[in-house]
């Protein structure tokens, strides 16, 4: 029992990414497809998909197609109960839908202003005050979803759920823009940011090229602040200490150089997903450990 996933973009998708987390942070098992968002073909590569028209869309197992993030979410969670993609108290599921449904529907100014972006993080943006009034809604919402299940902090219902899932993106806009929201608000949004899944989900758009860059601001920028910056860099030939990829067990095509040691890889994307942020990726820090603590 495979699903089919079709996502748009990784750095710049924000409802892509919330198809994805809701698969891969459930433990769901899942191929993903790209859809070309930014390279014209996106009408031609949804047309087997048809009616959906956006992205993310999801095929099941038995070939039903759904193509919108809350209907996805929901079904999910009819067909696999025991995965916690809801919270299990009723008080806080009604309330998890609610934020959801909320999500999917507003923050209108937010989302126009600030457009999902897990590059950088821009300097000296001035949100507008209709972004602030957004911005003081999500604050109410998670205030009031910490009320009803007693969590202070970490996932706003205590076990991450599909809350997180949906306001994933949204703390990728407070961090990646620097809108003010109150502290422990931030520290909840660097968490959400801070996790493996996101992280590999960054790491994989970062190896793309864009030209033009999809959202450009006029603004300096700093680095993203998770991970630091990669000290890895790739590097021609074929040369590596491993003879085989960690992820595929493929033969090495493709190599990158770390602290002066030189890594195999079985494809490009591989490899520069790894050099994206090496300390994403448990494969590649199980094998190096193991060569170097030996
Ligand atoms: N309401 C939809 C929104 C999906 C959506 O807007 N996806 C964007 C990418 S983030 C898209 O497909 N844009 C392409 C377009 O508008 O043509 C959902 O919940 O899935």
């Amino acid at each position: 029992m495979t699903y089919d996933l079709f996502v748009g973009d990784r750095l710049f998708s924000s409802w892509s990414m919330r198809g994805w987390l809701m698969l891969e942070k459930f433990g769901l098992p899942y191929r993903s497809h790209m859809i070309g968002l930014y390279s014209g073909t996106m009408a031609e590569d949804m047309k087997p998909l048809a009616p959906a028209r956006l992205v993310p869309a999801l095929r099941l197992p038995d070939g039903t197609v759904v193509g919108e993030s809350l209907a996805m979410a929901e079904t999910l969670a009819e067909l696999h109960p025991e995965t916690g993609l809801w919270p299990k108290d009723p008080a806080a599921r009604a309330t998890a839908r609610w934020l959801c449904a909320e999500m999917v529907a507003g923050f209108g100014a937010l989302r126009g202003q600030c457009p999902m972006q897990l590059k950088q993080c821009w300097q000296g943006f001035a949100p507008s005050t209709e972004t602030r009034a957004d911005l003081a809604r999500i604050e109410t919402l998670w205030a009031h979803a910490r009320d009803v299940s007693g969590a202070d902090s970490g996932p706003l219902f205590g076990h991450y759920s599909l809350a997180d899932v949906f306001y994933t993106p949204v703390a990728a806009r407070i961090i990646g823009y620097g809108l003010p929201v109150a502290e422990a608000n931030r520290e909840y949004c660097l968490n959400l940011l801070s996790d493996a899944s996101v992280r590999q989900w960054r790491a994989m758009g970062l190896t793309v090229n864009y030209d033009p860059f999809p959202y450009p601001v006029d603004l300096p920028s700093e680095p993203w602040p998770i991970a630091g910056s990669s000290q890895a860099k790739a590097v021609n030939g074929d040369m590596s200490i491993n003879d085989a990829c960690p992820y595929s067990g493929k033969a090495i095509t493709a190599v990158l150089e770390l602290n002066g040691q030189r890594w195999g890889f079985c494809s490009q994307f591989c490899r520069d997903k790894t050099v994206a942020d090496p300390g994403a990726w448990p494969k590649f820090t199980e094998m190096t450990r193991a060569v170097n603590d030996s």
